[in-house]
Parts: C-alpha cells; sequence; structure tokens
C-alpha cells in the first residue's frame, strides 16, 4: 500500500471544559499540551478527537433533572451524570489554545448523537455504531495506535480498550494524559483493565 502510515497519534479530547476551569475539570489537564505538541510531529498519522455534544446531551444531569456526578443506571449499566461540557459552538469544546494541531489530519468529532454518548474515538457507548476511525486507520496502513490526551480513565481508555479489541497494537503515553478519577480509585481501576486487555502503558520519553 503506497500510504503506509504505520504509527498513529490520538490526542485525545484536549479541550478548554477538561482543562482547569473548564466545566469537566480534569487536575492539570492541560499540563498533557507541551507534552503532545513535542511528540506528535513524530508519527506518521495524527488524529485529534473532539467531545461535540449538543444541548441536552443524556450524559448530562441536567438532562435528567440530577446533580453532576450522580450515577445513574442507562439501558442497564452504571452511568456517571457529567456537568453540561463540550457544548457545539461553545468555547468550553474548543481545543486547548496552546494544543499544536499542525501535524493533525482529522479532527473526528463525537458525543453528538444526543441519546447515545461516545468516549472511545472508535464505537459509541452503545458499543455498536463506529465512528468510522478503525476502517480509516487500517485503510492508512495503521498497526500501532498511540493514544494521549484527556482523560486517562474515561475517552483515553475506552478509545485504548477498543483499539485492541480492533486488532491495533495500542500504547497509552501515560505522562501525556490526566484522569477525572471519579469514582475514586476509578484511574487504577481503568489501567488495570487496560494492562490486563493487552494495553501498554509507556511515557513520552519512551518513544
Ligand atoms: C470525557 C466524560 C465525559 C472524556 C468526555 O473526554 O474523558 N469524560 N465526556
Ligand atoms: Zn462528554
Amino acid at each position: 500500500m503506497s500510504n503506509d502510515s504505520h504509527r498513529a497519534l490520538v490526542i485525545v479530547d484536549v479541550q478548554n471544559d477538561f482543562c482547569t476551569g473548564g466545566a469537566l475539570e480534569v487536575k492539570n489537564g492541560e499540563d498533557v499540551v507541551p507534552i503532545i505538541n513535542k511528540i506528535s510531529p513524530g508519527f506518521d498519522l495524527v488524529i485529534a478527537t473532539q467531545d461535540y455534544h449538543p444541548a441536552g446531551h443524556q450524559s448530562f444531569a441536567s438532562s435528567h433533572g440530577k446533580k453532576p456526578m450522580e450515577v445513574m443506571q442507562i439501558h442497564g449499566v452504571d452511568n456517571v451524570l457529567w456537568p453540561d461540557h463540550c457544548l457545539q459552538n461553545h468555547p468550553g469544546s474548543d481545543f486547548h489554545k496552546d494544543l499544536d494541531l499542525s501535524c493533525v489530519k482529522i479532527i473526528l468529532r463525537k458525543g453528538m448523537n444526543p441519546e447515545v454518548d461516545s468516549y472511545s474515538a472508535f464505537l459509541e457507548n452503545d458499543k455498536k455504531t463506529s465512528t468510522g476511525l478503525d476502517g480509516y486507520l487500517k485503510g492508512m496502513g495503521v498497526r500501532d495506535v498511540y493514544f494521549c490526551g484527556l482523560a486517562t480513565d474515561y475517552c483515553v481508555a475506552f478509545s485504548a480498550l477498543d483499539a485492541v479489541s480492533l486488532g491495533f497494537h495500542a500504547r497509552v503515553i501515560l505522562d501525556a494524559t490526566r484522569p477525572v478519577d471519579f469514582p475514586p480509585q476509578n484511574n487504577d481501576k481503568m489501567i488495570r483493565t487496560m494492562v490486563s486487555a493487552g494495553v501498554e502503558m509507556i511515557r513520552h520519553d519512551e518513544l
């Protein structure tokens, strides 16, 4: 194949609402930005995801008359209800102003269906609806997918887990991620889940 892009970097949700002062603040979320800017030129293909919700999205506590961070069963599984975040056409959903997008070939928006959330860059939370990223990466000859960004224990973790189950070699660049870590210990739990599934944990200086 002519467009052999064996190593892809997926920059997950480095958006204002996940950084300090944002609606769904991840502690020190913006600290990933300089690391990502340093490493992204070293990849054959770079993709950035953007959490991009319509108003009234079902992942919002406000859509259920609940308080943010309450847990509610949706389709029989426990879901954390989030504060309204990453609203379409709102500064909160913009990428962090210092994130260098010059290497980014594709911006993949997700979470746009008002009824179904999408933590993963590959499959929506119904585990059926594809974003198309699997076919795109395979079409580009990618075998190795590296993940960085926000948040470690949600969108990074679910993306990396799907990557492994779709047959990619998945690595999380852990020091280029930050966790929500809610409920308490969730980050440790998700890192263990990823490692058991075959996701490799690395640091950016090991690239
Ligand atoms: C995320 C919760 C809700 C994430 C997105 O990017 O990890 N987490 N929406
Ligand atoms: Zn979201």
